[in-house]
């Protein structure tokens, strides 16, 4: 496991909280050159506004009602697959969820004007089903443009992690969710937190942090990249539409200015669906 990255008082924050925001984590020029990359990459355009049939390819680029989402499973050698295994993403995720780490997925996410983006969930509320035994999982989003109150930020209910694994559901034409009488209560008695997010801010939250996205307002887009991580002793006990565990291998903290990196994915290195059959 790497050197500490965050501080002792960050990493009880964390375990208290659920969540951390840690401003200024990566450079500014390191989010441009990230974001520049994608946007003039013609694969990611057309696959990212791709329509699609919803009874048929639900998962992937979900032009959904709601929100937007392309997602893949290896890392990979370009710039999004070696920002998610720089030695700092990794050694912090490590340092808070206590044990080596592998990637889970990646995914780049918005939520497009007038939309309320994704409904209160835990991420834990789909993971429970792929064989994961533990909750010992986190994500780190990393804002590809400010995220804010006005085009659909975050937010996260401080705490949450500690009310453990809440039942899921899943409406029609909508992404689980935890049942409106709970969420009620909830809310009425725990803090919720906008996470509002400037280039190069980052959050790292716990796969049991309730969460959900505001609504964007504002005419602007809001892209942002998250990136799922497992424990190592928490290896799936079942084949599934994510990696069993796979060691990871980490890219020295400057290799985002000093690769040549401009390569994107191919629509094949995404994850079409999630079908696998939930573990009971
Ligand atoms: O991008 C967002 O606002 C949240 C995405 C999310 O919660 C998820 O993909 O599980
Ligand atoms: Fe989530």
């Amino acid at each position: 496991m790497a050197k500490n990255v965050l501080l002792k008082k960050e990493f009880d924050y964390f375990q208290n909280k659920g969540f951390l925001i840690k401003r200024e984590f990566l450079k500014k020029e390191e989010i441009e050159k990230i974001t520049n990359t994608m946007k003039k990459d013609p694969n990611f355009k057309s696959l990212f506004n791709k329509k699609v049939d919803l009874n048929k390819d639900k998962h992937l680029f979900s032009k959904n009602l709601e929100r937007k989402i392309l997602l893949w499973n290896d890392p990979g050698d370009d710039i999004l697959g070696i920002t998610s295994r720089l030695e700092k993403v990794v050694g912090a995720m490590e340092q808070l969820l206590v044990d080596e780490v592998y990637h889970y997925h990646s995914k780049i996410t918005d939520v497009p004007f007038g939309r309320s983006g994704w409904s209160w969930h835990q991420d834990y509320g789909y993971w429970y089903h792929n064989g994961c035994l533990f909750p010992d999982m986190g994500s780190l989003f990393i804002p590809l443009e400010p995220c804010l109150v006005e085009n659909g930020c975050m937010q996260i209910i401080s705490e949450s992690h500690k009310l453990g694994r809440i039942d899921h559901f899943k409406p029609e034409e909508n992404d689980l969710t935890i049942h409106q009488e709970r969420l009620e209560y909830i809310l009425k008695n725990m803090e919720r937190v906008d996470c509002e997010l400037n280039v190069g801010d980052v959050l790292f939250f716990h796969s049991n942090s309730l969460h959900s996205s505001n609504t964007n307002t504002s005419g602007k887009t809001r892209l942002a990249l998250l990136c799922c991580y497992n424990t190592k002793h928490n290896n799936p006990v079942r084949e599934h539409h994510h990696p069993r565990y796979k060691k990871i291998t980490k890219m020295h903290n400057d290799s985002i200015m000093s690769f040549n990196v401009n390569i994107f994915k191919k629509e094949s290195d995404f994850v079409k669906n999630r079908t696998s059959t939930p573990l009971k």
